[in-house]
């Protein structure tokens, strides 16, 4: 009896693996082409998978397990899951295979296809990194007719005791989100990101990507992830001393040529398994007791990592597959060239398009106010946005990022996630960004040449999908406002957008 552990590249946690006997099973881990190019990954996430698989390959060795490791570029290989578990079992004589809970549904799919087409059991566990369950996201969610965020979180608190008092929330508020809004002032001393020197394999990785993917979106160098969970560590204890003070005051701003702000960037090393999400909260909590970050700092970051990134994983199993052909709001504009880097004159997009391209990394409010605002407001099809997202950022899998960007960014779930679209003018980036300034456009001006566009196209939005957007309670406000704009400055504003979106993205 021998069986075999696939370990995916976003599965290198070495608790996954508490099950394997060290003498009689052999842990696999591939590298596969189909994983790299079935959406053509920007090159810097290849290769954080590609070299942290390396490294944890090389410690589950040293650590007395068998592992067989297949590279890229070995003479057999397939090039896909299915055919490399297929080999490895036969070249095992594996009894059983064993597989973690993926984080994609299509790759579900194959898994519950192994059992029949190989003939041995394949069993799949769930993934226990997660602090809630599936099972216990669906139960939260059974019967209830709207399934927001801030009441799944409680619950988490409750359940981990993250800044509780007894049954109370520290300081007595859950959520301090009104006090993180500060717009980014001048003269902010801004940390330095916290950056590795890529060792011998990394190089041997950086050289294999740059000849086999370096025609995808993105620049591979320079090269300074973490890839191994020591230096993932050391990520997130940089991020603890040193930006989690000012997390909160700042989570909303966004700065020219400072892509990292006050962030933690450790969405890369959760997702691949490099760090766990209890250990990042508590850490957070540690720093509040020890008196060295704010409550709403604290607070802020807990709330990401226990609310947001458990409820978006549980909203995807709970309504996939049906989830990804949404499209509630009928969007059906191309993608626009210059989310692929080419010529705007739009300050916002273009910087953080280029913060994207150099760093496969944006924060959340580029990835929400800027970038998916825009492709909101312009109508383009979520497929191409969704296909977009997981392409350019070094943390995204569909568990993650199909939520954001179909339910949070396109409403395109008509609701299920966001209460309401997060549909923003020019005044809004303008507000938490210095990006105005260096814009051909006016953020001041409504209508006409020189307009800030997402003025235009905010207000044709709203005006173009009124029947399926105007009862909502969020927006009754807004809709009066409208009502009350003159007919010619509406018909002006149609005519804005049209003539824009007609050049920037065409309808498919
Ligand atoms: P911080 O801002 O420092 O937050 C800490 C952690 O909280 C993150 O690392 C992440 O694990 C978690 N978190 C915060 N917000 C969210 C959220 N909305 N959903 C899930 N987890 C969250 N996050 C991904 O991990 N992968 C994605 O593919 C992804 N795609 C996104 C697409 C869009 C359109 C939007 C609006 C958000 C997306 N996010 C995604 C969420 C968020 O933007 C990133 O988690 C964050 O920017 C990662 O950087 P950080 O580690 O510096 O995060
Ligand atoms: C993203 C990715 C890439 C680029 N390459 C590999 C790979 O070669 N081998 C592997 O095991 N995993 C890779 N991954 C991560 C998978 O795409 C991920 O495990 C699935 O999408 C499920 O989340
Ligand atoms: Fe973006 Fe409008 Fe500001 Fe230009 S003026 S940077 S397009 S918000």
């Amino acid at each position: 009896m021998s069986t075999l552990f696939l370990t995916l590249g976003d599965q290198l946690s070495h608790s996954l693996l508490q099950h394997a006997d060290k003498e009689r099973d052999v842990i696999f881990l591939c590298e596969v082409w189909d994983e790299a190019t079935y959406v053509r990954h920007h090159p810097k996430k290849i290769a954080l998978l590609f070299s942290a698989m390396r490294h944890f390959a090389e410690e589950l060795q040293a650590a007395g397990y068998t592992v067989d490791y297949v590279r890229l570029d070995d003479a057999a290989n397939t090039g896909n899951f299915s055919g490399e578990v297929q080999r490895a079992v036969k070249r095992h004589g594996s009894t059983r295979v064993a597989c973690t809970f993926p984080g994609e549904y299509r790759v579900l799919q194959m898994m519950e296809d192994w059992q029949k087409s190989f003939g041995v059991p394949v069993e799949i566990a769930p993934d226990e990194r997660f602090i809630a369950s599936k099972q216990e996201f669906n139960t939260w969610a059974l019967g209830k007719k709207q399934l927001r965020m801030e009441f799944f979180y409680r619950e988490m608190r409750r359940k981990t005791g993250l800044l509780m008092n007894g049954d109370e929330p520290e300081g007595g508020q859950w959520n301090y989100d009104a006090e993180n809004r500060k717009p980014p002032g001048g003269g902010l001393l801004i940390p330095k990101p916290f950056t590795v020197a890529p060792d011998a394999i990394t190089e041997e990785v950086l050289e294999l990507v740059a000849a086999r993917f370096g025609n995808h979106f993105g620049y591979l160098l320079p090269f300074t992830f973490a890839v191994t969970r020591n230096d993932a560590l050391r990520v997130l204890d940089h991020f603890i001393r040193e930006r989690l003070p000012s997390f909160g005051d700042y989570q909303d701003a966004m700065l020219t040529g400072q892509p990292w702000m006050y962030h933690a960037h450790i969405g890369f090393y959760l997702n691949c398994g490099l760090l766990q999400p209890l250990e990042c909260a508590q850490a957070a909590e540690a720093a509040y007791k020890k008196g060295t970050a704010p409550l709403n700092a604290a607070e802020g970051f807990i709330r990401q990592i226990i609310g947001w990134r458990e409820y978006v994983r549980g909203i995807y199993w709970l309504k996939m597959p049906d989830y990804k052909s949404e499209n509630f709001l009928g969007a059906d504009r191309a993608l626009p060239a210059f989310y692929w880097g080419g010529e705007t004159d739009m300050n916002c997009l273009k910087q953080c398009v280029k913060d994207t391209k150099e760093n496969a990394y944006a924060h959340h409010i580029q990835r929400l106010m800027v970038l998916g605002n825009f492709a909101l407001l312009a109508g383009i099809h979520p497929d191409l946005v969704n296909e977009w997202y997981l392409i350019v950022y070094a943390d995204a899998y569909e568990w993650v990022e199909l939520p954001n960007v179909s339910g949070m960014v396109l409403f395109a779930d008509g609701g299920v996630l966001a209460s309401k679209p997060y549909a923003a003018s020019g005044a809004y980036i303008n507000k938490m960004s210095d990006y105005c300034g260096g814009c051909r456009y006016k953020v001041t001006e409504k209508t006409g040449a020189k307009a800030c566009p997402f003025n235009y196209l905010y207000w044709d939005f709203l005006m173009r999908n009124a029947e399926k957007l105007r009862r909502n309670p969020r927006l009754a406000m807004i809709y009066k406002t409208l009502e009350k704009m003159p007919p010619e400055q509406r018909k002006t504003i149609t005519a804005n957008a049209q003539e824009f979106l007609d050049n920037v993205a065409p309808r498919r």
